[in-house]
């Protein structure tokens, strides 16, 4: 299946996104001949000419040094040895997994396999335990392809952090698992040639797809017991961050996670989802995960009340007062709105008739003032729901000279005592 001589194998990644450039440079940066398979032809147009569309410290260093022929259309995946496959596996409004972005990759990979190669297909994108036996599998059957003869196929869930300034597509151990001995050892070995990092083989495909979902629903349902901690603190006047710092003291058994606002992102608030579903499907409900999952969805309503209480205390009703949302990006320092609190805040405060300013310097076209003094200027109180460096720095005098009432720390990242200390009312998430 792979050509003698070292390296002279050909990639091809499906799904340009975070997960698959990143991927399809560092096995051009390994020697190997490598394509890209996308839908949008601005962003082919872009990756063509060297230049990424994607903010990544690793793309920017190594992406114009390589040479990645990307194309919209899906004849290229005939010229691979190994097609990877990186395309997002979101959910829908009811939190349904919707695996049509992957079913229509493997659709195109079974439309142009060139099974005289025998490729070796694996899938990057995040699914739930069953997904390659039960979906994935039967495509390449239907067109008449069976697994070992004309075709391998794994699973190795990426494992990409945005904005990770440590952790890259280079050095992230991953975890490979396939449905025979000679797939699996394929796949070990691709991986452990373009990774530098421990490579784990799993007993099986299935257990290879259950580990991203354990790892992203772990942290999940511990963020959730932190926000659940907030809220009880809350009422009894404890900071809850203060005892989660105490409890890290402990060197081992305790592992550290912060309440927020909310819980956004591409991973940790959906992929809980594909193992509530799936479970279903044999019988079982995870409850546990369930209860997470309402909690950590709870958080940006529970910001809200804050700040009526807040208002309460002097009298403000919300309707008709000005509160200015700091952040729009669900992490910091990152320019990524998926499933970010920050929209559900606003969406609250616009249906209590409050006048809500906008600023995130990761979005200035979807901010509606210029710079977070403007945003001050306007604003009798403040949410804070994105912890960019810009915001951890601001100087607390600058809030009581714009004449701020009252702060929500969605993010628990600014000086409470300062703050307080300028007769501001203030709120955290816990403390
Ligand atoms: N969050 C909290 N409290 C915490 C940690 C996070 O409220 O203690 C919130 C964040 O504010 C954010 C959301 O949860 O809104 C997700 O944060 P995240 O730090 O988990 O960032 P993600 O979504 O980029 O998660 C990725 C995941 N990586 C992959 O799935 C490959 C996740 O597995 C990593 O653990 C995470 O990065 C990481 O460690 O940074």
């Amino acid at each position: 299946m792979f050509a003698k001589k070292k390296n002279n194998k050909s990639v091809c990644v499906i799904g340009l996104g975070y997960v698959g450039l990143p991927l399809a440079t560092q096995c051009a940066l390994k020697g190997y001949k490598v394509y890209g398979l996308d839908y949008d032809e601005k962003k082919i147009k872009k990756i063509s000419s060297g230049k990424s569309p994607i903010k990544e410290k690793f793309l920017d260093e190594n992406l114009s040094q390589v040479n990645l022929k990307a194309s919209t259309d899906s004849k290229i995946i005939r010229k691979a040895d190994i097609i990877l496959i990186c395309v997002p596996t979101p959910v829908d409004k009811n939190f349904y997994p919707d695996l049509e972005p992957i079913k229509s990759a493997a659709e195109a990979a079974a439309k142009n396999l060139k099974t005289e190669r025998r490729p070796l297909i694996i899938i990057e994108s995040t699914i739930n335990p069953g997904v390659c036996e039960e979906v994935i599998e039967p495509i390449f059957k239907k067109a008449g392809y069976k697994i070992g003869k004309n075709y391998y196929l794994a699973h190795c869930p990426e494992r990409i952090n945005p904005g990770d300034p440590k952790w890259n597509i280079t050095n992230i151990p991953r975890v490979v698992g396939s449905f025979n001995k000679k797939g699996l050892e394929l796949a070990l070995k691709f991986y452990r040639d373009i990774i530098d990092a421990e490579i784990y083989p799993m007993k099986s495909i299935r257990e290879a797809e259950a580990v991203k979902i354990v790892e992203n629903s772990f942290r999940d349902i511990n963020i959730a017991f932190v926000n659940e901690l907030a809220k009880s603190f809350d009422r009894m006047g404890i900071d809850a961050v203060d005892v989660i710092k105490g409890a890290s003291t402990k060197p081992f058994a305790f592992m550290p996670h912060w309440p927020s606002c909310g819980v956004g992102g591409h991973c940790i608030p959906v992929d809980p989802y594909y193992l509530i579903e799936r479970a279903k499907l044999s019988g079982f409900d995870h409850e546990f995960l369930k209860i997470a999952r309402k909690v950590n969805n709870s958080m940006p309503a529970y910001t809200v009340e804050l700040l009526q209480d807040a208002l309460n205390e002097i009298k403000l009703p919300l309707n008709g007062t000005a509160v200015g949302v700091l952040g729009l990006s669900y992490k910091a320092n990152v320019d990524d709105l998926r499933k970010t609190p920050a929209l559900k805040i606003i969406e609250k405060l616009k249906n209590h008739k409050a006048k809500v300013f906008v600023f995130d310097p990761y979005f200035p076209q979807m901010s509606n003032v210029k710079n977070l003094n403007a945003l001050l200027k306007k604003s009798d109180a403040v949410i804070l729901a994105s912890d960019h460096n810009e915001f951890k720095e601001i100087n607390p005098e600058i809030f009581k000279k714009q004449k701020i009432k009252a702060i929500i720390d969605g993010k628990n990242c600014l000086n409470k005592k300062k703050i307080e200390k300028f007769g501001i009312i203030y709120k955290g998430i816990g403390r």
